[in-house]
């Protein structure tokens, strides 16, 4: 009998570079079938207290202290000899493996850059194996609905050198009726943005920060949506209708704990003046989604959001959550969120984001597959999103190689499915948008 091809035979590791210039995990995993698998960490900058830990070297003769070799060691000494002859299919034993051998609960030993470069790596190595495109592998026949896009196009917070609280801007194309008219769509807003911001601020405004988005020298949270009414109106669509916008506010990043107040716009408003900002805010504007409103530990403000805007938009936690289903059944039980971010190396491993995707799914929770604020050009949010029918994708402004990338998977994706393809803009309709 001829052996099975699935096998993993080979495990290796090297450090690459993210977005930002900083080192990061590669793994590359082989199957006695010949099958190829890569995939590299990705890097968070407004992190979540308890999100999986990221192992860096912390020497500031190399990379200023930011690489990761002892990562990319880890892999070649303990991950990759624990899964090695293992079936690349059985990923939920594998991950498994990977969990024991390092053995802490925050997957801090190996490290979760380790760790998830690792998990993906398997999933498409077995895919290669198997000669199928790594959203049908993960998702089957089921698969053919592409995300709405969310476009981080005005950069903020800890993502970028202005003076807006709010870490992120984004337009919501979900009024088309493909994924391709879409993302055309938000290219064309982009577009207009850049013209209007240039005229009006300056040349220096259409410099961009982390994620692609613009970072305008900007004060306030109003002058950054106003901007995205005006470019999308340029651009030729119904802001609302057509395109709608959201925020991250990644709020942890500018609340100081000590005084309990959150410091947005020049002022410092206590947490029931924020909700009634927000309400303020979803009544002027066609917001259909709010991510992180208020810090990583507020569950009962968050649920007053829940509550008081009655379904007009989604609350969506991501610092709060942290892609970890303990922290998600917290929420539930407190009605923090209706949405929630997922990204994968919040977690650390495949089976544990897909598990958590369908305990949010299970209980009518909406998803949003999400990049990091460092990235690379690994599209595998691209396929996962497919895969599980997410709703939503965030991943950045329609420009940077490592944002694009994902965008052109996704048109990928688009091609090859041809006339089975559908877009989630026409089978799902978004809250507070006419
Ligand atoms: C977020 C992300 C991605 P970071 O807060 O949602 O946009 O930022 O990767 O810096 O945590
Ligand atoms: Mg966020």
């Amino acid at each position: 009998m001829a052996e099975n091809p699935f096998l993993i035979k080979n495990v290796d590791a090297l450090q690459v570079l993210d977005s930002r210039g900083d080192p990061t995990v590669e793994v590359i995993v082989v199957t006695t079938g010949g099958g190829v698998g890569r995939a590299i960490a990705p890097a968070g900058a407004s992190k979540g207290k308890y999100e999986a830990v990221e192992l860096r070297d912390g020497d500031p003769k190399k990379f200023c202290g930011r690489s990761v070799l002892k990562a990319v060691e880890n892999v070649k000494q303990f991950l990759g000899p624990a899964i090695q002859g293992l079936d690349s299919r059985k990923q939920r034993e594998i991950d498994r493996a990977l969990i024991e051998v390092d053995g802490t609960k925050n997957k801090s030993r190996m490290g979760a850059n380790a760790i998830l470069a690792t998990s993906l790596a398997v999933a498409k190595a077995a895919a290669n194996t198997a000669k199928i495109p790594l959203f049908v592998y993960l998702g089957g026949v089921r698969s053919r609905a592409l995300p709405i896009p969310m476009l981080n196009i005005i950069n903020g917070g800890v993502h970028a050198g202005n003076e807006l609280a709010i870490q992120e801007f984004l337009i919501v194309p979900h009024n088309f009726d493909s994924f391709s008219e879409a993302l055309r769509a938000a290219v064309e807003t982009y577009k207009n943005l850049k013209n209007y911001l240039k005229q009006r601020y300056g040349a220096s405004a259409i410099n961009v920060g982390d994620e692609g988005g613009f970072a305008p020298p900007m004060k306030r949270t109003e002058e950054a949506l106003e901007a995205m009414m005006k470019a999308i109106s340029m651009a030729g669509y119904e802001p609302g209708k057509d395109i709608a916008l959201a925020l991250d506010a990644a709020a942890t990043q500018f609340y100081d704990e000590e005084k309990d107040v959150y410091r947005i716009d020049g002022k410092e408003l206590k947490p029931a003046e924020l909700l009634r900002y927000w309400l303020e805010l979803i009544d002027r504007y066609p917001i259909a989604s709010i991510e992180d409103p208020f810090h990583e530990e507020a569950f009962d403000d968050f649920a007053a959001l829940v509550r008081e805007s009655k379904g007009r938009i989604f609350v969506i936690g991501d610092d709060i959550v942290v892609t970890n289903i303990e922290r998600l059944r917290k929420a539930l039980q407190h009605g923090s969120v209706t949405g929630v971010i997922v990204k994968p190396n919040q977690i650390g491993t495949l089976s544990e984001t897909l598990d958590f995707i369908d305990e949010a799914k299970a209980r009518s929770i909406v998803t949003v597959i999400s990049h990091r604020s460092g990235e690379t050009e690994d599209t595998t949010i691209a396929h996962l999103a497919v895969a599980v029918s997410s709703i939503f994708i965030k991943t950045g402004a329609p420009a940077r190689g490592e944002r694009t990338a994902k965008y052109n998977e996704l048109l990928r994706i688009e091609h090859l499915l041809g006339t089975e393809a559908t877009y989630m803009g026409k089978l799902v309709k978004l809250p507070n948008v006419s």
